[in-house]
């Protein structure tokens, strides 16, 4: 899977219809989408799940894997590729038995929450918050790309994405400090010109 640009969204991120976020977003280059309905203003039950079969269905029109956030049931209605957990959802041993062909994705913030993980069942990890973030209200402290650094040493070989905070100036520290991608919200649902925005991430 291509993490290069990978775009996280929710209808609570977006001043405009989530819709033509996506379709924007997809038209300047994002290589994968992340549906994350969460937090406050976040919509619940069938509305949720009727903007994630819009969104699902737009990402399968242009062959973007569609991943969902942590929210198990709704991997089979949205038939999504992949399932991204934090460390405070459900184990990861038990989503890889309930998923065993499914891409799952991990956060991890620090050395602890890395020695106390799975890792080798993910097939790809999120280090961060890279940056002060204001989109995620519990975001952890700020770490820098130096955890990026450190996970690209300690694995080699496993695919990492920065994301918190990442914006069209920072973004270049995380993929030198080696991760395969960035994860962004606000710098693409806040962006005046989404176009730009991407192109110049
Ligand atoms: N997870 P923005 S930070 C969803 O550190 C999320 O695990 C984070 O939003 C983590 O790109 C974050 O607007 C919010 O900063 C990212």
């Amino acid at each position: 899977m291509n993490l290069r640009k990978y775009l996280i969204m929710g209808s609570q991120n977006c001043d405009e219809d989530p819709v033509k976020i996506l379709e924007a977003a997809i038209d300047a280059g994002i290589t994968v989408f992340q549906f994350r309905e969460k937090g406050s203003g976040a919509l619940t039950g069938n509305a949720k799940l009727n903007l994630g079969f819009t969104l699902r269905l737009i990402c399968s029109q242009h062959d973007i894997p569609f991943i969902v956030n942590d929210d198990i049931d709704l991997v089979e209605p949205l038939e999504a590729d992949g399932i991204h957990i934090g460390q405070d959802d459900q184990a990861v041993e038990e989503v890889r038995k309930t998923f065993p062909d499914k891409v799952i994705g991990l956060s991890v913030s620090n050395q602890l929450e890395i020695d106390a993980s799975p890792i080798h069942l993910a097939d790809y990890l999120g280090a961060g918050p890279m940056f002060h973030t204001s989109t995620k209200k519990d975001a952890k402290k700020p770490v820098g790309p130096e955890l990026v650094q450190q996970l690209r040493k300690e694995y080699p070989d496993k695919p990492i994405v920065g994301i918190g905070g990442i914006s069209e100036s920072n973004a270049d520290s995380v993929m030198a400090a080696g991760a395969d991608g960035v994860a962004v919200i606000s710098a693409v649902t806040k962006a005046k010109d989404i176009n730009a925005a991407i192109q110049r991430l």
